[in-house]
């Protein structure tokens, strides 16, 4: 396997030849470096994508549905294998320290935060599912500008670390570990670092394809054969336009967790009307107006207690203790339409029916802005200058929010224009930059090529 644009066309293949050569020599960039951090000999490249969620924002953990695309911009990982368990991490990118941890000790977690932390997680269970004794790695990672998923921007790039170095462990050690179950293997992997997150980003970063969507079911099948998606055809005639408003959001912190909680406290409190519901996807059957009046706008932590319910409790991280009062009517709203509208996002994009694609990502962006409560005014300027441009279609905040990106829907031949207007209107409205770009879709993670430095 030598590096070629016929390899790297296989995976960035909907790219212009012009960025297959820049990716050609971001490639061999990387191998260069590799070469002189790690001396010469056999290396691997693994690539794994950021993603953008079209529609189904907040479902995944409620066992819902969601409709991501994945990007071509990813996280390269250069590896060779050891014949111990050491795993050595390296970053061409400054601010990212040299890492070392042994796969097959026990793992005490760093601070969270640390970026190793997303090759400890991975290391870990598959070392405890798939070892004792799997071989370490020496790896070098290569995840920066323009190639790299923009870190803490709502594109993944946490997954896209994550399922990279899963991907190169799993292949050094030969675990024949690949499709849903090593994309499994990855969102366990991700709770080590604290988020209590759902799947889809690991899903779409391992299952993508090239021009595709995936709908992804995220309730597991009783019978353990695991999750049930599709690849869903794009419009050739529009284009998919990331703009990043250059607001940063962690999700780690207290945020998206009390989301979480809020959804759990919906269940527990809806669980005395319809005994034996774990999650908000088990009332998908039943009309809202029915499940409303069941659910409080707001309730406090002592009514809580009293009812037996314990927010504290509800995650196992725990809760942010300063969250006296939880919104329970209006994200549980929010969780339970937006489900609805990815079946429909889903049957439209099947039918080809861009205009009602359209209308539901935009009801998608309102519903996440006043019942979910994770907009800010950037995304909110972002969001109406887009729906204001010729050509477009649709706007939404996409990802967990509080900053972080929106995804548009633009018709091709006004992509261009679109992106230019927009970064000019933002800065006027803003005084902020925006990064703004057309979305190829990538094929999922895997291996790239093997060769010799
Ligand atoms: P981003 O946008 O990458 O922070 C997070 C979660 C997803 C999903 C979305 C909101 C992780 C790793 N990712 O994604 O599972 O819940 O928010 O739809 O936790």
């Amino acid at each position: 396997m030598a590096l070629d644009t016929n390899a790297l066309a296989r995976i960035y293949g909907s790219a212009d030849p012009q960025a297959l050569a820049a990716q050609e020599r971001r490639y061999a960039r990387a191998l260069e470096a590799f070469a002189r951090r790690y001396g010469p000999g056999e290396v691997r490249a693994y690539h794994a994508p950021g993603r953008v969620n079209l529609i189904g924002e907040h479902t995944d953990y409620n066992h819902g549905y969601v409709m991501p695309v994945a990007l071509d911009k990813d996280v390269l990982l250069l590896a060779r294998p050891r014949r111990d368990g050491v795993v050595r991490m390296d970053n061409l990118e400054g601010g990212f320290p040299q890492r070392t941890f042994s796969v097959a000790a026990e793992i005490s977690p760093q601070p969270v935060g640390d970026w190793a932390n997303y090759a400890q997680g991975p290391a870990e269970i598959l070392e405890r599912e798939h070892g004792p004794g799997l071989h370490g790695l020496d790896a070098l990672v290569d995840g920066g500008a323009p190639y790299g998923v923009p870190r803490g921007a709502g594109l993944s790039s946490s997954s896209a670390l994550t399922v990279a170095f899963a991907v190169a462990l799993a292949e050094v050690n030969d675990l024949g570990l690949a499709g849903p179950a090593l994309a499994d293997a990855c969102s366990r992997a991700e709770w080590y670092v604290g988020t209590r997150g759902g799947i889809m980003d690991q899903f779409i970063s391992v299952l993508a394809r090239q021009e595709h969507a995936l709908f992804l079911d995220c309730r597991p099948a009783a019978d353990g054969s695991g999750y049930a998606y599709r690849h869903v055809p794009l419009p050739a005639e529009y284009a998919i336009v990331v703009a990043d408003s250059g607001l940063r959001h962690t999700n780690t912190g207290p945020h998206y967790n009390r989301r979480v909680a809020e959804c759990r406290i919906g269940v527990r409190l809806l669980a005395a009307r319809y005994p034996g519901i774990t999650h908000l996807r088990d009332v998908e059957d039943h009309p809202w107006p029915e499940i409303e009046p069941l659910l409080p706008e707001a309730i406090d932590r002592e009514e809580l207690l009293a009812m037996g319910i314990d927010p504290a409790r509800i995650l196992d991280s725990g809760v942010d203790p300063q969250t006296d009062t939880f919104s329970v009517r209006r994200r549980c709203r929010h969780v339970v339409t937006e489900n609805r509208r990815v079946l429909d996002a889903c049957e439209a994009l099947e039918a080809g029916d861009v205009a009602r694609l359209g209308t539901l990502m935009n009801a998608a962006h309102e519903s996440a802005r006043d019942d979910y409560e994770i907009s800010t005014p950037e995304i909110e300027a972002l969001v109406r200058l887009a729906l204001g441009l010729p050509g477009a279609v649709a706007a939404r905040l996409t990802g967990a929010g509080w900053g972080g990106c929106i995804v548009a829907l633009v018709a091709q031949e006004a992509a261009g224009d679109f992106a230019a207007r927009l970064v000019a209107g933002y800065r006027a409205e803003t005084n902020r930059q925006a990064q703004v770009f057309v979305c190829h879709s990538a094929a999922g993670a895997g291996l790239v090529l093997q060769t010799r430095v």
